[in-house]
């Protein structure tokens, strides 16, 4: 049981440089005004924001050639290289890093960062699997990767850091999977990585599932990383996503996940860092994404409710 006041550290990754819809690089600002930092006091935790990183802007970057399988993935892995730094120093410093996103691809900073620290697990709430690979994806776009990057799987070129998984495949989770591309869906049948899907969560209840999640995500090692895609919400609840998936899960389904990961945390101080990722303000209606958002985080933080 933990007796002192934990401090979560905000850290900006303003990066749109992984997805093709514009305006995800706003989402920082827009969840910092929905005042995650209020949201995160009333949780009981104290809160520093350490502000943005700097992210090239895609009109200064060399446009990609159409073919291109993995676009942007030089800029980004610069951009992530320093969120790794980032975040491994504020666990180093005692506190628990928040990555507050732009686009997933900003996952594959946070998770390194806290891999440097400690064996850990993952639990990816998506209605993606982003375990594409730049030889699979669909589309180039890099924050449909970043699970594939961090558990080892697939060739990205110049990225070294992905020869070795920097978490188990067999303590990665995704809970409330309901789009993945064909090839992608096979190589995770192939995998170790553990795949939950909607169809789970109907027909055993939000809370069973995620139980079962952090029962496989902590097995054999010191901490987890959570990695909250906003578009693993239903669209009627979070809007402002840029690739929305109807058939997610609701408001409260949401939050009792999350209050279950607290839970867990709670008893056995296992959080390592988070990040909350797909916030795009220009798609959403009046911030309620990023104001969904910033209250998940106090879930996370264990905000008592009763
Ligand atoms: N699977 C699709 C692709 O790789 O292009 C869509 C990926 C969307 C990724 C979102 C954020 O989770
Ligand atoms: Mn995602
Ligand atoms: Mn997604
Ligand atoms: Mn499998």
């Amino acid at each position: 049981n933990r007796s002192t006041t934990r401090t979560v550290r905000l850290l900006g990754a303003p990066l749109d440089l992984g997805a093709d819809r514009r305006g995800v690089d706003i989402g920082p600002r827009a969840i910092r005004y929905a005042d995650i930092a209020a949201e995160l006091e009333a949780a009981g935790v104290s809160c520093t924001d350490f502000g943005d990183l700097r992210v090239p802007r895609l009109e200064q970057c060399d446009a990609p050639d159409t073919e291109d399988d993995a676009k942007y993935l030089d800029e980004i892995a610069g951009v992530t290289d320093e969120l790794t730094t980032e975040v491994a120093d504020a666990i180093a410093d005692g506190d628990v890093p928040i990555a507050l996103g732009g686009d997933h691809a900003t996952a594959m900073g946070t998770i390194r960062g806290a891999a440097r620290a400690a064996d850990i697990g993952v639990l990816w709430f998506d209605a993606h699997g982003d375990y594409n690979t730049p030889n699979t994806s669909p589309s180039g776009n890099v924050h449909g990767m970043p699970l594939a990057a961090v558990t080892g799987y697939g060739e990205f070129d110049d990225l070294d850091w992905t020869a070795t998984p920097t978490v188990a495949p067999s303590n990665t989770v995704i809970v409330g999977a309901r789009r993945l591309d064909d090839a992608e869906r096979l190589a995770l049948e192939e995998s170790d990585v553990t795949v939950f899907t909607m169809l789970d969560i109907d027909e055993r209840g939000i809370t069973a599932v995620v139980e079962d999640a952090l029962d496989i995500a902590t097995d054999g090692v010191d901490g987890i990383h959570v990695s909250l895609d906003l578009d693993w919400l239903d669209p009627t609840v979070a809007p402002g996503v840029g690739t929305p998936v109807r058939g997610g899960v609701e408001y409260r389904e949401a939050h009792a996940a999350l209050e279950c990961v607290a839970n867990r945390d709670r008893d056995a101080g296992l959080l390592r860092s988070a990040d909350i990722v797909e916030v795009n303000p220009i798609l959403d209606r009046n911030n309620r994404t990023a104001e969904v958002a910033a209250e998940l985080a106090a879930s996370l933080l264990g905000k008592q409710i009763a």
